[in-house]
This record gives C-alpha cells, structure tokens and sequence, in this order.
C-alpha cells in the first residue's frame, strides 16, 4: 500500500493534493459519524413518546411534580364530537339532563387545549416582577358530582398555566359527591397517575359550597388561597397579576375576568378586548353585570388597570390566606349554593378591604343551560332564600326593606341564628350599608336619593295603578292598586325612567295617541324610556312624543294627547320626595 502511495504521490504537486483529499476524507467520515449518532438519539427519544426538542419545551414549563412528567392524554379519545347515531344522541341527552352542558362532547374533547388568547395587547407588556415577590398560592377547588373530563380539564389547564414556584398546593374537596355515573370512582388513581401531588378531601355528607370551601381553605399553607369553581380553564398569565394586586394591597380580594364556555358547544365564547363592567346586585339580592360609574371610570387610566367592583360572582378570586379568616371566612350558617358572594362582597368593602376584577388575569368559565348539576336537598327556593336573609339581616339594616318590596312574602320566613355574624361585624368595627351605598354601589336606585317618587302609581279617574304582572316585556296593564304588590313597585328615577325591578322599563316605540306602553329592559340611553312627571297637574308626559300617560277602556296602559283637565291622565305616586 505504501509503495503503491509512493508511486501515487511522486510529484510534490500529487503529495499536496492527496494530503488534500485525505484530509477531507476525514472530514467527511466526521460528519457521518454525527449524523449518525445523533439520529439514533432522536430515534430512540421518540420512542419514548417525545422529540428531544419537545421534551426540552416540555421540561420548561413542567418542571417540578406538580407538573408530572407523564402528560395527561392529549386527544380526543373519539372523533365523533357531534352525536349521530341513536345511542350517541341519548348519551347527548343524559348528559344535558344531569350536567346542564354537553357532556358528550366534554368527554371526546382533549383535557388540555390551548385557548386564544383575550388579553388586551397591553398586558403582555406589563413587567412581571420577581415570583418571590409574589407569594405562593393554594388553589381550592371544590366540587359535587363534576363531570369528569370537565374536572380533569380543569386540573390539566391550572398545571399548564401556573408556574410552579406560584404554586404551593391545588387542594380538592369532594363535597360528598354520590356518583350517580360512577364516572368518580377512579378520581383517586387518576389523580395519583397525572396529579400526583393534588390533595382530595372528601366530605362524608353534603355541606354545601360554602362549608366545602372552608374546609379547603383551612387545609391550605399558600400565602394567598385562591378558590375556583371545578368547571374551568385558565389562561396564560392568570395568576401573576392576581398574586402582584395582593402582594401591593394586601385587604384586596382580586378575580380575574370570567370568560364565557359555552354549555352548548364547550368552545370559549368570552369577549375579547377589555371588559369595561364590574360586579354588581340587584335589590332581590340576585348577582348581575354593571357598568362602570364615572368613579369607577376615573379611577382607571390604562386598559391593564384594576376594575373597582360593587360585588364579585363568587366563584373565581384570590384573597391573602390570612385576610380571608380575619374578615370572617365564610358565614357558616349558609347552605349548599347562592348569596355567599354577595355577603362577602358587602362585608369586604363595610369592613376595610377592597373589592376588584383584573383585566389581564383570565380565567373560562362552563355557564350551564340551567342550574345545577346537584340536589338542593331542603329545596332551592328555600335554602336560597335563607342565605339571603342572613345576608340583608346581618349587613343591610333598613335597606333591607328594598329587598321586601320586591319579595315581601319572605319576610317572616326563618333564615336561623346570626348572632355570631353580627358579632363579627362589631368586632371589625364595620362601617354601614349607608355607606357602602353612597362611596362604593353609588348606581343602585335608592328612594329618596336618587329615586324621587315611588309607586304604586295610581290613576285618578279609575284608582286602578300600573302594574307589570310580573312581566319584563309585553304591553302594562291596569289593576287593583295594592300596597305590597312588587308588580306595582315602580320606582320614578332622577334620569326620568319609571323602573320596575330593578331593570325593567316602561317605554313606546310608537309616539301615536293610544299607542300601548311596553315593558322593555332599561337601556339607559334615554330616547323612548323619559317621562317627566308633573307634581302639580300629575300629567307624566313621554318626552319624545310629547303625550302623556292615560289609560283606555280596556285597562291598558297608553299614551294620550296632553290634557290636564281629564282625570285619566291624572297619577298618583305612593311616596314622593320631591
Ligand atoms: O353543595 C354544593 N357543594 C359544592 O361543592 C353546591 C355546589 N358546590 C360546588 C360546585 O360543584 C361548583 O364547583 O360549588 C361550585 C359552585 O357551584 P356552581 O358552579 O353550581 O355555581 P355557579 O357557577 O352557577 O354560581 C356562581 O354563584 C354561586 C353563588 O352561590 C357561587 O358563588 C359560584 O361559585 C359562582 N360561580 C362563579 O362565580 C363563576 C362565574 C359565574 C358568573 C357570573
Ligand atoms: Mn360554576
């Protein structure tokens, strides 16, 4: 071989050439070697499930066991997401029936799904501080009877979306759910497979939400709990800003902006851009959306800002672990669902702390078609109703009244003992509802504030008075007047609408004489809905059309060419503070 080289290489150009050759050679051998070895790499990692470059993204956002390595499943377990044939449509139903949201499709839908993104553009630049300026977190959530793949949805999105070192624990209470389905009978092995380190308590009998999350809260460590409803996505980002808003104020209960999941479809629906309404009550103690007050609005100067809110749904929030006991946790004298939120809502702001909603802080929400998914078992009317009174009884003082205008026939029922509540309310040193009214749920109709007349409105040739039967749209008719009668409770506004619960208007759309009035929603924006009522002549004249209110043979009410010399067109109000 040499001497054949030799010969080869005679020439000193040939030698230099073939070091050349020989060196690239090398090279070449090099490369391949890599190639080669680094495939087998790649081979044998997809082999265990994963790309290596995947599995490096993986360890990033999974890195500690709250966020076990083995990935819950990814895909659907079925593509038949619409049910087509018979067994698949009744399954549909079931599913309906019991859960009130399609389950069929819940169960073929993959637990984790990434979710658009609805923050305003502004939040992705907020600076993040330091986690260890933010505390941790313990994450509640309780739940009776959840769908399952409802509830490992929720799980897998919280351990996608939360970064571990926020994270102290995610604590479960089964508030003694019965499992009709059996579908919970595997929770426990389920959870120690994906969810290794969630904490299941179970009660041995129903306790209702309110206890259920006492006992969640009592087993948490966390600086800060925050308390989920177990039919929920979240975000990226939901939890920093919560934890940031505590960490600065920390007598602030914060909840993220509640995006809607449809029961029908499962998809998310919420409104994207920035939510401008806050939390709010009507005065049948129900909760409902507001817009913001000039105060509120003024509050704010940037998209990212905090909302400033009356009231909260209840679900969804974060409070410092240590606040929620000083203020009086729960009241425990309630019963399985409704009112706690408003109860909290007016004791945080009577009692020193805040109450508010952040914008960039996400979290999806399953609304179901109706209610519950769960038994009430001392019946749903009556264990609400309870609850409301332990609520209006404890915080309200006179204002109660409002809510017996409106449902006068619960005034003597028995809503228990509540003398530790009252208690606790001294011991906070907790200021009035009259004052909760007048710097915090500044909008709400107050007779005599901003509502200077109220009804029943009575006619004085007939002494038949306005009455919605109960009604939020159709024409208004004429009856009987009544002193307890909520269908003839309307109150007379400062913006001149006459309003009838809460937010039900007496508007015409047709400015004709003898037109009908209608009932139709309070839009607020004035037009059809003004009326001007005149305490001298009693004429309530419709301001666009310019007649006045009267009332026609067939006891309806209707609007008329002005005439203060007919007694038809003559009203009386129950109570003026003019
Ligand atoms: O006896 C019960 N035991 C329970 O553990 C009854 C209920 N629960 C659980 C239940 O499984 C669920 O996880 O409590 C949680 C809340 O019950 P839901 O989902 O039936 O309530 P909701 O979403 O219809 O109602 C809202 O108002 C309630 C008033 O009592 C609670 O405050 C809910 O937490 C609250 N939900 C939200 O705020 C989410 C957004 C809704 C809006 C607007
Ligand atoms: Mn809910």
């Amino acid at each position: 071989v040499l001497g054949g080289l030799h010969y080869l290489c005679r020439g000193r150009k040939k030698r230099i050439w073939m070091l050349l050759v020989l060196t690239m050679l090398i090279f070449l051998c090099a490369l391949l070697i890599s190639i080669i070895y680094t495939s087998i790499l790649l081979i044998r990692s997809t082999f265990k499930g994963m790309s290596l470059s995947e599995k490096e993204s993986l360890r990033d956002i999974l890195p500690d066991p709250l966020r076990p390595f083995i990935l819950p499943p990814d895909s659907p377990h079925s593509s038949n997401i619409e049910p087509i044939t018979d067994e698949e449509k009744t399954e549909y139903k079931t599913g309906l029936d019991r859960y009130g949201f399609n389950k069929y499709k819940s169960d073929r839908l993959p637990w984790y799904r990434p979710l658009s993104d609805f923050r305003d553009s502004q939040c992705l630049s907020q600076p993040i501080p330091p986690h260890s300026e933010l505390g941790v977190a313990s994450i509640v959530i309780i739940f009776v009877n959840e769908a399952f793949s409802v509830l490992m949805r929720s799980l897998t999105s919280i351990t996608r979306t939360t970064p571990s070192d926020l994270l102290r624990e995610i604590i479960l209470v089964d508030d003694a759910s019965d499992d009709p389905t059996g579908e919970l009978a595997n929770l426990t092995s389920t959870l120690n497979k994906y969810f290794p380190s969630v904490k299941l308590l179970r009660h041995s009998s129903r306790r209702g939400l309110m206890r259920a999350r006492l006992t969640g809260a009592s087993e948490a460590t966390g600086d800060v709990i925050v308390f989920l409803d177990s039919h929920i996505e979240c975000m990226e980002g939901w939890l920093e800003p919560l934890l940031k808003r505590i960490a600065d104020y920390p007598s602030t209960i914060v909840c993220p902006v509640i995006d809607i999941i449809s029961w029908e479809t499962m998809e998310l629906v919420g409104t994207p851009g920035t939510l401008e309404l806050q939390g709010s009550f009507s005065w049948s103690m129900d909760f409902r959306w507001r817009g913001l007050s000039q105060e509120s609005k003024a509050l704010r100067t940037s998209p990212t800002d905090a909302i400033r809110s009356e009231a909260m749904a209840g679900g969804l929030f974060a409070i410092r672990r240590k606040y929620f006991f000083d203020i009086g946790g729960y009241d425990e004298g309630m019963e399985i669902w409704g009112a706690e939120n408003i109860e909290m809502s007016f004791r945080i702001w009577m009692c020193g702390g805040k109450l508010e909603i952040l914008p960039c802080s996400r979290v999806a929400h399953i609304f179901r078609e109706r209610h519950s998914s769960y038994s009430f078992p001392q019946g749903s009317s009556e264990t609400i109703t309870k609850n409301v009174l332990r609520t209006i009884n404890v915080w309200m003082g006179e204002y109660k009244e409002e809510y017996f205008k409106r449902r006068p026939y619960n005034r003597n029922l028995p809503y228990g003992d509540i003398s530790e509540r009252l208690a606790l309310k001294e011991r906070l040193e907790c200021k009035s509802f009259d004052w909760y009214l007048n710097n915090i749920a500044t909008e709400m109709l107050v007779p005599g504030k901003n509502v200077p007349a109220i009804g029943p409105i009575k006619n004085r040739g007939t002494s038949l008075c306005i009455d919605s039967e109960g009604r939020t749209s159709g024409d208004v008719k004429m009856h009987n007047c009544k002193l307890d009668a909520p269908n003839q409770y309307f109150l007379y506004t400062d913006k001149n609408e006459l309003i009838w619960d809460d937010d039900t208007c007496l508007d015409v759309s047709d400015y004709k004489p003898g037109t009908h009035v209608t009932l139709y929603n309070c839009h607020g924006q004035g037009g059809n809905q003004l009326f001007e009522f005149n305490q001298i002549s009693g004429l309530i004249k419709h301001q666009i059309s310019g007649n006045c209110l009267s009332q026609n043979s067939d006891q309806a009410l209707i609007i008329e060419y002005c005439d203060s010399l007919s007694p038809n067109e003559q009203w009386e109000f129950e109570k003026t503070y003019f």
